[in-house]
């Protein structure tokens, strides 16, 4: 392992990004993004993204320079054209006015369309929380996972995210994949020859397997089998057919085999607690504390309280990666 102090870490993003020809707000936005994920512990969407982010471009299946359009849609609906960007910048673009448009409403939609996806949801989650509001995200991604009961990819790792502010405290975020386990995880196990758990997916022949090489040629599960299912169909249909977006099998298609990051659309709602509860919204907000407090007070733990622990060890002590992951990296910066 090497250790990265988080300026370090920083530096090293942004320095592949730019040599590779990414325009700035790119750099910035997409360096934010894998920054947080690893200094947050949370390697499948850290800095080994960025192997994927130079690889999408090689293939041309990224715009480097995209500027996002913003389209006001209705009342309570924004959408942001990505132009074949990165989402990270199409959402800083609708975020303004989707939090507009829930202090307005008490619940806004912000739509991204034909963007580029590899990134933690809880990233945007956290920007949504911040500003007070309650907030759920969706986005498709490729084809890898089948249903259950089947044995062939139909619906992507499609994560569902979700936050609630708390005042004076981190938010309640929780941030999951609806497969078993999200791929970029399956991928550091093979990086480290390391064999998975059962239960995260099967081999091309449709059996259970333990190498993560056999589970990436072949299917990856959903968790909670038929209930994580439903879930995943949920995503593609809300997040794609609702929005006017690719499912994650037309990501795929779309891919035509060059093993870029999925392109398609995400769906993020907001919903504004002061506006669906007026002069009472901080009572009802202090009985969340009570739900909260009766989680942790028998010893389960909140998701993302291992998340905000990293962040604070990170501060200090910055990151450790992989040799071999900062080797490639490394690789990837193009001398100026
Ligand atoms: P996990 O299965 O590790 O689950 C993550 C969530 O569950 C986190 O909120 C985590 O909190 C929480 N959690 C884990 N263990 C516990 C526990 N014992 N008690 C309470 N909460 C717990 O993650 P996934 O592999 O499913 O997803 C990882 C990431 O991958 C997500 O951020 C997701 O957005 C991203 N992803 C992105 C995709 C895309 O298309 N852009 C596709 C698929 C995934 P904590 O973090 O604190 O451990
Ligand atoms: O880890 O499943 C994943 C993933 C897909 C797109 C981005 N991350």
């Amino acid at each position: 392992m090497i250790r990265l102090t988080l300026e370090q870490a920083r530096e090293l993003a942004q320095d592949i990004l730019r040599s590779n020809g990414f325009s700035e707000p790119h750099v910035q936005a997409v360096t934010a993004t894998v920054l947080a994920g690893e200094r947050d512990g949370c390697a499948s969407h850290g800095l080994y993204r960025l192997l994927g982010c130079v690889s999408s471009l090689k293939a041309g299946k990224v715009a480097a320079d995209a500027e996002p359009e913003v389209i006001d849609q209705a009342p309570s609906i924004v959408r942001v054209d990505a132009r074949g960007g990165f989402s990270q910048l199409a959402f800083q673009a609708g975020l303004p006015v989707l939090l507009a448009k829930a202090r307005d409403s008490g619940i806004a939609a912000l739509a991204i369309n034909r963007c580029v996806h590899f990134s933690a949801l809880w990233v945007e989650i956290e920007a949504l929380t911040d500003a007070g509001l309650v907030a759920l995200a969706c986005t498709p991604s490729h084809a890898w996972v089948a249903p259950a009961g089947g044995t062939q990819p139909v619906f992507g790792t499609n994560p569902i995210a979700f936050g609630w502010p708390r005042s004076g405290r981190h938010p309640f975020i929780f941030d999951f994949a609806t497969s078993a386990i999200a791929r970029g995880d399956i991928e550091l196990h093979r990086r480290a020859g390391q064999p998975i758990p059962l239960g995260w997916g099967i081999d091309a022949q449709g059996q259970p397997s333990t190498d993560a090489a056999a589970v990436l040629n072949g299917a990856m599960l959903t968790f909670g089998g038929h209930k994580g299912s439903a879930l995943a169909a949920m995503v593609e249909l809300i997040a794609g057919p609702l929005i006017g977006d690719l499912t994650s099998a037309e990501s795929l298609a779309f891919d035509a085999g060059s093993r870029s990051s999925p392109y398609h659309g995400e769906l993020i709602i907001a919903l504004d607690p002061r506006r669906f509860l007026g002069e009472d919204a901080d009572r009802h907000l202090g009985r969340a504390e009570t739900l909260f407090a009766s989680i942790q007070g028998q010893g389960a733990r909140l998701p993302s309280q291992r998340r905000y622990e990293a962040r604070g060890r990170s501060a200090g002590q910055g990151v450790q990666i992989p040799q071999a992951l900062y080797d490639d990296l490394r690789a990837l910066i193009v001398a100026g």
